[in-house]
């Protein structure tokens, strides 16, 4: 049975889009009323958006195109659809700009019924200026990438994106503070006023309008901040690996960045992974065949710094830096009492303090449950979990079992191609164990998450990975798990 969180987390990418197109909907309107409001006052009575617009017309445009009010609108509109254009050719914003194409759609027809924007442009007239500020954005937003296009596959236009917002941003606060702020003004006595003498000066208190403030900055807040997720490209996420000697840690985090690899080569966008310098070392064994195994345990006192990043989504893809410590196992039976505080100083070495503040600063803990010690009966030495959960309350938690394979035999099918029964299978067969179950339920329900290498018995009875004919070892589960990873940013 499919509960409603498992839908959700299977559907969370199109549950998204359903949402921002709701946003964008329901913004859009109020706020082409906004503006058109601000237009109004800022006409009326002085304010510094219509001073600015006139130093442009006179300053700056009168001197290349004409001085029209009209003028500066086109252009600024120009400017404004030569960014989102490069925002629309941008594979990992497409779907972001199609959101926005929508709402300036739909803003601007809010706009054309106050006789705004639209119907003050004739091409002919603005055509120039238009052209003009469409080609300044293009430039500011595509700059030198523009013309060293090589190949489409790996275009990230992440100033156009910045700009945009910066845009947009900068308009809505505008006519926020033209709305509902009265300040002292100048009354423009006519349209060829040009120097500051002829004006006269509005002598008013500075007071806040209060009419519709609430809503009017609800409508923004929501605006501004879900621009402000359309135009992020990264996002962090800082694991801790927590579990015990042997279970599978170095293996884990090595089998996830070997899919992340995989995944790059298989899709369009080449986003580099860029692994940290311990992560290189790390792998420079993988190509040394006669290991069985790809790592020794890790040494005491050796801690890892692992990371890289990979692409989380297809319809809003982000690059995801995941990043974790490897260490020795033999540490946790430790961290417990040197994450609460409760260990003195003195007896913690660097390595002790080194992780336990990878604990405390973590977004995710990651704890291990290694299926070759539930299935041979060994004590799996998960204790800590519980004492690491109580002094780290907020913190995510996600638990995945390691060595899988071993109970893949049990389950009879092919796990690759049943990933949700296995995952069911595994599940069930692990919450047997009181231990296991209890943190199941101390994590509110969390699924275990199995993965494994591919493994085969060789003629000492000994599970050693299969390699294909490339040498490459197989894994699987991982391609969920990176999936899972980059749901908790
Ligand atoms: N069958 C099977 N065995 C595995 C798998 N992953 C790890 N192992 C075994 O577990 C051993 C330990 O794996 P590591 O990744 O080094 O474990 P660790 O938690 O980093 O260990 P320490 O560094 O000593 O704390 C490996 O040498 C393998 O024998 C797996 O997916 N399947
Ligand atoms: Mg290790």
């Amino acid at each position: 049975m499919i509960g409603i969180s498992t839908y959700v987390r299977q559907n969370r990418e199109k549950l998204t889009l359903v949402g921002y197109l709701v946003a964008m909907a329901v913004v859009a309107w109020p706020l082409a009323e906004l503006f058109a409001e601000a237009w109004e006052v800022t006409q009326e009575d002085g304010g510094v958006a219509n001073i600015t617009i006139r130093l442009l017309r006179y300053g700056l445009f009168a001197t290349i195109l004409n001085d029209s009010h009209q003028t500066v609108v086109a252009a600024v509109f120009g400017l404004y659809l030569g960014l989102l254009a490069l925002m629309t050719v941008d594979p990992k914003k497409r779907w972001q700009a199609f959101l926005l194409w929508l709402g300036t759609g739909a803003g601007l027809v809010g706009l054309q019924v106050q006789g705004l924007v639209l119907p003050q442009l004739s091409l002919l007239e603005q055509g120039p200026a238009l052209v003009l500020g469409l080609g300044v954005g293009l430039a500011l937003g595509g700059g030198r990438r523009l013309v060293e296009l090589r190949d489409t596959d790996f275009l990230e236009f992440r100033r156009a994106s910045r700009l945009l917002f910066w845009l947009l941003a900068g308009f809505v606060l505008v006519a926020l503070f033209e709305v509902h702020v009265q300040y002292p003004g100048y009354r423009v006595p006519s349209d060829a006023a040009l120097a500051l003498d002829q004006y006269e000066v509005l002598d008013r208190s500075v007071a806040i309008n209060g009419d519709g403030l609430l809503l009017n900055v609800a409508v923004a807040g929501v605006f501004v901040a879900t621009i402000r997720r359309f135009v992020t490209y990264d996002a962090d996420a800082e694991f801790f690996i927590l579990g015990p000697r042997a279970s599978g840690k170095s293996l884990f985090l090595i089998g996830a960045y070997l899919k992340a690899l995989e995944r790059v080569r298989q899709s369009s966008h080449d986003t580099p992974l860029e692994p940290s310098q311990d992560l290189m070392e790390m792998l420079e064994v993988l190509d040394r065949e006669e290991t069985e195994w790809l790592v020794e345990a890790t040494g005491r006192a050796q801690v890892n710094y692992l990371s890289f990043q990979y692409v989380y989504g297809s319809v809003f893809p982000i690059n995801v830096r995941l990043s974790a410590i490897d260490y020795a196992g033999e540490y946790l039976s430790v961290l417990p009492d040197a994450v609460s505080g409760s260990m003195p100083e003195a007896e913690q070495d660097e390595t002790i303090g080194r992780l336990s503040t990878g604990v405390r600063e973590a977004d995710t803990l990651i704890f291990v449950i290694d299926v070759e010690r539930f299935v041979n009966d060994e004590p799996l030495e998960i204790a800590e979990y519980f004492s690491i959960l109580k002094t780290t309350e907020t913190t995510d938690v996600l638990l995945v079992a390691t060595k899988a394979d071993i109970l893949a035999e049990e389950f009879g099918k092919e796990p690759h191609v049943n990933m949700d029964e296995f995952t069911d299978f595994v599940n069930g067969r692990l919450r047997q164990n009181e231990n296991i179950d209890a943190l199941v339920t101390e994590t509110a329900g969390s699924e275990i998450h199995p993965v494994y290498y591919q493994t085969q018995k060789n003629e000492n009875g000994n599970r050693v990975p299969v390699r294909d004919s490339t040498g490459t070892v197989v894994t699987v589960g991982y391609d969920r798990f990176l999936d899972r990873m980059g749901e908790t940013v």
